[in-house]
């Protein structure tokens, strides 16, 4: 073998070691074979066929429905029948009156939609012929290659998604001259609607335009092709694809746009958009847009490494390394299926975009799966939860300014429905910001999603300390959200405590008041409300108000089968294995049930888990992997890590685990467990709520920090390391373990700060000076 070959084959055995690579041996023949990338509102899937190549595209815009206001004029002239008919006990009636005068107008919200392919033809393969086969996901460079042999010629594709050149960025090479010849075209995925060619000045090379609409929607689109080919001249013909002849190379640009503004305006024009995105390339070439977009990912990605170990399974394939993942020994799978979320989160949400919905914003289909829009009642929280955490801050953002546009239909609500100040969002919002209860109303009327959405804004001031952020985006939609509250709590009929109402545990039950889920949720709002007021020295009567309001909410219950209690009454069944597991959420994502604070909750939250069991859905094991966690259990959160990486579909019926592309099926595909499991993951290995904390105590604020290291290490982990993460209180933390034993921390704050430091049930008190990072090492031990 010569020198270079040798290297080659040395290079690729060790790329397929890398914890940071997604890697096949055939191209994907389902989409959810097919690799992701994304630049925060242009997303693709790269399918990596031989003959015919298909690069499935989305825009976060692209939506069905128009600006519309869903709140139910007059809907709060029923409130008080519905209330006095639940108190009552007749649920049925209740939740007959609420869907005639309660509901949405109309009951349903929009959906999320595709919005076309781009196709390369290779018409003159025979695909029996071709060696070497491989395809791969790079999360390190965000980079989906595929390559093979054909008639001693090496072909490789590269395809990206740039956040700085706001296009999708594919790059095919041979590795002789003129060897490449095939056709693109551009599909649509809303029919109907032609690809045309035009030339557009100061845009190097053809450009093919596909343009339409969303079918009875505001909705309009155009996405641009722009074929950068070596040598161009003579070397293509255009009807309505392009023909590509005889090149060395050729670089496709594709950007793609529509009409929304925000959720009230639909006059933007994606021609303009588009033009100006490929004007502003000009005449970069591949090597310059590769290397802007490296870099940028690589600015969020790189904060965050984690080794937890290797085996001899790290050099399969990914899709085999799932399937033998139970039975074996892959903890290297785990670390990459955690920065398979990081990754992910930085290809769906980035600064101006939307918010990561359903399926983040890769979607293949025009009526997806709960219309792959924001169910808020689990769904789109748990998207964000590993954001802060994992060092990804910025990447909320799109979540708050959606926040701030719900407050203003939120608001509408309010006053339609509860004749109320303040804002509410019921368990669904869609791209029109839709707030009003939607489906049915026996889970539909669900009163908490603004409330528990305005707890991740308090949260990302936790992790940043960022005073400003607080002031002027959080507090005054955290506050509105606490209006909402005050105005609405209303006197249980048998214990004359506060509950909401009426609301569900989410979704199950039924129409009820006063769900536990619900108390919790506005006693941690309150409580943040109250803190930031403080911190800000504003507020006081509203502060003082709160004060008293959060100490009279109806407290949590323990059941008589040592349970949680679900609702106000003792109902629970220890058979129920739902998926929703509401009533814990007090344990994680919140924290206001604690080891030392609660001790008696806490136990009767963990039977409450124990009781629904391990198998579920992808996200509800995204969530339990959270709370075994939160419970110090490693071993367990391993079990359902276990369930989790399995694969999703093998022939048989799908079920929850994970695809091929490692995409977490609910099933079908819901992003949601992908962020899950990162969070856990992370939850893992460090905490950073206060364990002391109690329902009605003061919330944690950061002045104090609270880390614990390593809380739910399984022995599957023994030896490991994670730099980057952060906590609560805005610090950086990194670890390293060996043998199931911590061996060196590091902390660091920009400000000085007082952590208590816990770890294996030992607590120091640490001052850290700013900016100077503080090591711990063995004396923890
Ligand atoms: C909630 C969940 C379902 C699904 C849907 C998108 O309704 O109960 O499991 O995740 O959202």
């Amino acid at each position: 073998m010569k020198p270079l070959a040798a290297f080659l084959v040395l290079a690729s055995g060790l790329l397929a070691q890398s914890p940071l690579t997604l890697w096949y041996k055939q191209p994907a023949k389902l989409w959810v074979e097919a690799l992701p990338v994304g630049n925060g509102r242009m997303g693709a899937m790269v399918f990596g066929g031989v003959a015919s190549e298909r690069i499935q595209f989305n825009e976060a815009t692209v939506w069905s429905g128009e600006p519309h206001d869903y709140a139910h004029k007059g809907a709060y002239q029923s409130l008080a029948k519905i209330r006095e008919l639940l108190v009552e006990g007749k649920q049925k009636e209740a939740e007959d009156l609420a869907w005639r005068e309660f509901m949405s107008d109309p009951p349903r919200q929009k959906a999320y939609q595709a919005f076309g392919d781009l196709i390369l033809d290779f018409p003159e393969i025979d695909e029996s012929k071709v060696t070497n086969y491989r395809r791969e996901l790079d999360l390190d460079r965000a980079v989906a290659t595929a390559q093979y042999d054909y008639q001693g010629v090496s072909y490789r594709r590269e395809v990206f998604a740039s956040y700085p050149a706001k296009a999708i960025v594919v790059h095919l090479t041979a590795s002789q001259p003129g060897m490449l010849s095939f056709t693109a075209r551009l599909k649509n995925a809303h029919g109907g609607t032609q690809a045309i060619t035009s030339y557009e000045s100061g845009i190097i090379g053809p450009v093919l335009t596909m343009s339409g609409q969303v079918e009875n929607s505001a909705i309009r689109f155009q996405a641009q092709l722009n074929a950068r080919l070596d040598p161009l001249p003579n070397h293509y013909r255009l009807t309505d694809h392009i023909e590509v002849f005889h090149v060395n190379s050729a670089t496709f640009v594709l950007s793609g746009a529509t009409n929304f503004k925000n959720f009230r305006d639909v006059t933007a024009d994606p021609a303009i958009q588009n033009k100006a995105n490929l004007t502003a390339i000009g005449s970069k070439n591949y090597d310059s847009l590769l290397k802007d977009h490296i870099a940028d990912h690589q600015r969020l990605f790189h904060r965050v490494t984690i080794d937890l170990g290797t085996s001899p399974s790290a050099a399969l394939p990914t899709d085999e390394r799932i399937k033998a993942f139970a039975g074996g020994n892959d903890p290297q799978l785990i670390a990459t299926l955690f920065q398979f979320g990081r990754y992910l989160m930085i290809g769906t949400s980035r600064p101006g975009g939307q918010p990561a919905n359903l399926q983040g914003l890769w979607n293949e289909s025009n009526n997806p799966a709960w219309d792959s829009k924001y169910t808020d009642n689990i769904n789109t929280e748990m998207n964000y939860w590993p954001v802060e955490e994992t060092n990804l801050s910025e990447c909320q953002l799109p979540l708050f300014d959606a926040l701030k546009e719900l407050a203003i239909s939120g608001a509408v609500t309010a006053k339609e429905h509860y004749n109320a100040g303040g804002w509410v969002l019921h368990h669904n919002f869609d791209l029109w910001r839709g707030t009003a209860p939607i489906n049915a109303s026996n889970h539909g009327i669900w009163q908490t999603g603004g409330a528990w959405l305005s707890t991740h804004l308090w949260e990302h001031y936790l992790f940043t300390g960022d005073k400003q952020f607080l002031k002027n985006t959080a507090y005054p939609l955290m506050k509105g959200a606490a209006e909402f509250f005050a105005d609405t709590l209303v006197k249980d009929a048998k214990t004359g405590k506060l509950i909401t109402g009426p609301s569900n545990s989410p979704e199950q039950g039924g129409l009820v008041m006063g769900p536990t889920m619900d108390r919790q949720i506005v006693r941690s709002l309150f409580g943040e409300v109250i803190a930031a007021a403080r911190i800000l020295n504003i507020d006081p009567a509203f502060r003082d108000k709160l004060t008293g309001l959060r100490a009279e909410i109806a407290p949590n219950q323990i059941g008589k089968f040592g349970q949680l209690q679900e609702w106000m009454e003792d109902v629970d069944d220890p058979k129920n294995q739902h998926r929703h597991m509401s009533h814990l959420w007090g344990v994680y994502p919140g924290s206001e049930i604690t080891p030392y604070g609660t001790p008696d909750l806490f136990k009767a939250a963990r039977q409450s888990l124990i009781f629904r069991g391990d198998a579920a859905t992808g996200w509800s094991m995204g969530w339990k992997l959270n709370l075994w966690a939160r419970f110090l259990d490693g071993e367990h959160a391993y079990k359902i890590l276990q369930n989790l990486v399995t694969p999703a579909s093998d022939g048989k019926p799908s079920h929850a685990g994970l695809f091929p592309n490692l995409f977490d099926a609910h099933p079908p595909f819901q992003i949601d467990g992908n962020f899950g499991a990162t969070a856990g993951i992370t939850e893992m290995l460090l905490q950073s709520d206060d364990p002391y904390a109690t329902p009605t105590g003061p919330v944690q604020t950061g002045e104090t920090a609270f880390v614990t290291l390593l809380p739910a290490l399984p022995s599957a982990f023994a030896t490991g390391k994670v730099t980057g993460l952060k906590a609560r209180g805005a610090i950086d933390v990194s670890l390293s373990w060996k043998n199931g034993k911590l061996t060196e921390a590091t902390l660091e704050s920009k400000e000085a700060k007082t952590v208590k430091v816990r770890y294996a049930g030992k607590e120091v008190s640490l001052q850290l000076k700013p900016g100077k990072p503080q090591r711990l090492g063995p004396e923890l031990n």
